[in-house]
């Protein structure tokens, strides 16, 4: 399909070729979105360049996004290359997995602020940039968890930073609405990543999920990848605000 024909766009948060943004990388390509993919560290360009061939995708460079100095490198890479864009994803989050294990009450100072900077902060630093090339309205994608909502088992501070990343999307929005601007959430089910595994008792997790959503089994990178291309197009034109579970169900029972 042409859902996203003529429309350009960054996603950041690919590691790997099982990243969630990966998946919606492959979604909006498919539909076709030229795109630019970051990577973090050149550990992980060696993973990200391939991909980004793969999509004929713009590498715009390394971002770590505690550095505010690699965030505007990349949005000037943008602007450099395209002038404008459509839409962001922005599927980025750090703690400190020995805090992802065991009592949230025993988080430490130090991982707290760093979870909340890297996973909370980020989409804030990142949309302030990205509403000056959205000159045509736009798209900003995050992505959350359900232990936002809900105590998860060893989630802990990153429960915490969910709930804030959401409230961030709520307040994103009516700043840039007047702008044509959207601002969404995909609440995704748990799904087997690099940054899952650092979760303490993840596969529990998963299995647990898979006995009590109403579809009986896990959610898909690609089924993540579909819901995106719908709130990354003009087919969502009216949702902003929105956090949406792409979880099989499980939010409605768990
Ligand atoms: O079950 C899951 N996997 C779920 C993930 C369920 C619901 C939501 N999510 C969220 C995550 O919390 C995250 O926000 O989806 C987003 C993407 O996560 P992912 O696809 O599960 O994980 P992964 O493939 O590891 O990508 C996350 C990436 C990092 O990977 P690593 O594993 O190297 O930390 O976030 C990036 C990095 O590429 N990242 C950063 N990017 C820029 N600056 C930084 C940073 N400081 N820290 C992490």
């Amino acid at each position: 399909n042409g859902l996203m024909e003529g429309k350009r766009g960054l996603i950041m948060g690919v590691a790997n070729n099982r990243s969630i943004a990966w998946g919606i990388a492959k979604a909006l390509a498919d539909a076709g979105a030229e795109i630019a993919l970051t990577y973090q560290g050149d550990a992980l360009r060696k993973r990200v360049e391939p991909l980004a061939g793969e999509l004929d995708a713009l590498l715009a460079g390394h971002c770590d996004v505690t550095d505010e100095s690699t965030i505007d490198a990349v949005f000037e890479t943008l602007a450099a290359h395209w002038g404008q864009i459509d839409f962001v994803v922005h599927a980025i989050a750090f703690s400190d997995k020995d805090e992802l294990t065991g009592r949230y009450v025993e988080t430490s100072r130090a991982n707290f602020t760093k979870t909340m900077d890297i996973s909370v902060f980020s989409l804030t630093a990142i949309t302030a940039r990205a509403e000056k090339l959205m000159t045509d309205g736009g798209s900003i994608l995050t992505l959350t968890y359900y232990g936002a909502e809900k105590v998860m088992p060893h989630y802990n501070v990153m429960g915490v930073a969910k709930a804030a990343l959401e409230a961030s999307v709520r307040y994103l929005a009516v700043d840039l609405g007047n702008k044509a601007i959207r601002v969404n959430a995909i609440s995704a089910g748990p799904i087997k990543t690099l940054a899952a595994s650092g979760i303490g008792d993840f596969r529990y997790i998963l299995k647990w999920n898979e006995y009590n959503a109403p579809l009986k089994r896990s959610v898909s990178v690609e089924e993540v990848g579909q819901s995106a291309l719908y709130l990354l197009s003009d087919m969502s034109k009216g949702v902003t605000g929105e956090v949406h579970h792409v979880d099989c169900g499980y939010h409605t029972v768990g």
